[in-house]
């Protein structure tokens, strides 16, 4: 039992009333991230099999006139090849005829049927080409990296924690036209439901670059930090920008990203030092021409975009590998009530001394209130499991003091995980009762921690922090 000297109890008595009309400093929080729960890891897309339906779409062109402009019978054999390796691979496919496109065919909307249904993370891609050529740059590679991904998704059967659709549009070379067609098809209601919108067009481009539209945005993020994890420094789309079929769900009001390597536009010399490639050279010399082939095609571009969107639907949409989140308090011995165990604590700091009130029962944990130079600590190792979609840690605070300043904090509490520190108190923060102070702890999913409260006091007038009713709640 450690030694609290008896005016700590009497000096609060006596302050209480000086103090209790001034109000308390705000905390200083460090700001946590609110990261996503740590995904399970995503699986490498086979860029051979990505190659492999670009050869596919090749000789669909091939056996119709050398192009798969929409609504001709190479766009419509498009649309069974890829409408055939979904459907035995358990998706749920929609074929929608765009009725008021300039050739008039189907949009199709494949949707992988796990996940809520109200939460929706969708990825699209043109399937027509122009008239002029095969389209394999333009957009094969979009279409076909969707394909693979969406083969692969089915093949790994994971735990969705959003529901993913793919879609494939009709006339986007004759203005965005399927795409557009389908937003306005949709309710209110179900434009709600779909929480962000990736494009893909053109992410092959032979004298490619990696460009990401809207990149500093949010929903760009996952596609963003794949590729930072290369170093590649990806640019803005801005050739791209409003020209594809993410214009038509930013029209709506839907978040959007999406890759895309290059079209007509003239790669600088610094994207060449960073990237590679022929300065003062256009990214794709075949865009919208003829020998827009399997030829036309940067395999190591085509690889890293795959790979990115396999990135964003794990991080996006797959739970833990572990079969999902099991909602549970995680912090032992929460309410200090049954002994010190598993808590580590300076002697004498979990006690029942009546000096102080407990939130809750009788046993609180109580750093400081010496009014002499003194540090105490309080702390819990906890193991985070991954895939949750919460992570919230929880704790009531009390301070009392028998300081009188209102602008210099003497005696602080910090609290960490790990090495990093969640918050600051101090004597500013003073305040009769308990205070509940909560945090994300997302950014710590699937890693073993240590939570810590250190209490420092300086060498005159005790601060006492009294911390009841600890939780780390995931669900
Ligand atoms: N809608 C595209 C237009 C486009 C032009 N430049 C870029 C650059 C990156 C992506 C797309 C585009 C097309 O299909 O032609
Ligand atoms: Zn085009
Ligand atoms: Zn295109």
């Amino acid at each position: 039992m450690r030694h609290r000297p008896p005016s700590a109890g009497l000096a609060l008595a006596l302050f209480a009333a000086v103090t209790a009309t001034l109000a308390g400093a705000p905390a200083t929080a460090a700001p946590v991230a609110a990261a996503p729960a740590l995904a399970a890891a995503a699986p490498d897309i086979s860029v051979t099999n990505v190659q492999a339906h670009l050869t596919q779409l090749s000789s669909i062109a091939t056996s119709n006139g050398g192009t798969r402009r929409a609504g001709s019978a190479g766009y419509t054999a498009s649309v069974s090849y890829v409408k055939s390796k979904l459907q035995a691979a358990g998706y749920t496919v929609t074929e929608q005829t765009c009725t008021n496109c300039t050739y008039p065919a189907s949009n199709l909307i494949a949707e992988w049927p796990q996940g809520p249904a109200d939460q929706v993370i969708m990825f699209g891609a043109h399937l027509d080409s122009v008239a002029a050529g095969p389209g394999i740059n333009d957009n094969g590679s979009g279409s076909a990296t969707l394909l693979e991904n969406a083969l692969v998704l089915a093949s790994q059967n994971p735990t969705m924690t959003k529901r993913v659709r793919f879609a494939w549009w009709n006339g986007e070379e004759q203005g965005l036209q399927g795409s557009k067609f389908y937003v306005n098809s949709l309710s209110a209601t179900q434009k709600g439901y779909i929480k962000a919108y990736y494009n893909f067009d053109m992410v092959a481009s032979p004298n490619g670059g990696y460009f990401i539209n809207k990149v500093t945005s949010a929903t760009a993020a996952p596609l963003k930090a794949y590729w930072d994890s290369f170093g590649l420094q990806p640019e803005e789309n801005t050739e791209g920008a409003g020209r594809s079929d993410d214009y038509s769900f930013a029209n709506a009001g839907i978040p959007t990203s999406g890759y895309a390597a290059g079209a007509s536009y003239t790669k600088t010399s610094a994207q060449a030092s960073k990237w590679g490639g022929t300065a003062g050279a256009a990214y794709d010399s075949c865009y919208h021409k003829s020998c827009d082939t399997t030829a036309n095609i940067n395999a190591t571009i085509l690889n890293r975009a795959a790979d990115g969107v396999a990135y964003t639907i794990w991080q996006l949409a797959v739970g833990g590998g572990t079969g999902g989140c099991t909602a549970e308090q995680l912090i032992g011995n929460s309410s200090f009530e049954s002994g010190t165990t598993p808590w580590t604590a300076t002697s004498g700091v979990i006690t029942n001394s009546t000096g102080q009130a407990a939130r809750t029962g009788s046993y609180k944990a109580w750093l400081d209130g010496y009014g002499t130079s003194h540090t105490d600590t309080l702390s819990q190792s906890v193991t985070l499991p991954a895939g949750c979609a919460s992570y919230t840690l929880s704790f009531w605070l009390h301070i009392d003091t028998a300081e009188t300043t209102t602008t210099t904090a003497y005696d602080k509490l910090t609290v960490q995980v790990g090495s990093t520190t969640l918050a600051t108190y101090s004597n500013l923060n003073k305040a009769t009762g308990y205070t509940q102070r909560t945090f994300n702890l997302a950014s710590y999913a699937g890693q073993t921690v240590t939570l810590k409260w250190t209490g420092v006091e300086d060498t005159a007038l005790q601060t006492s922090f009294v911390i009841d009713d600890v939780t780390l709640q995931v669900a």
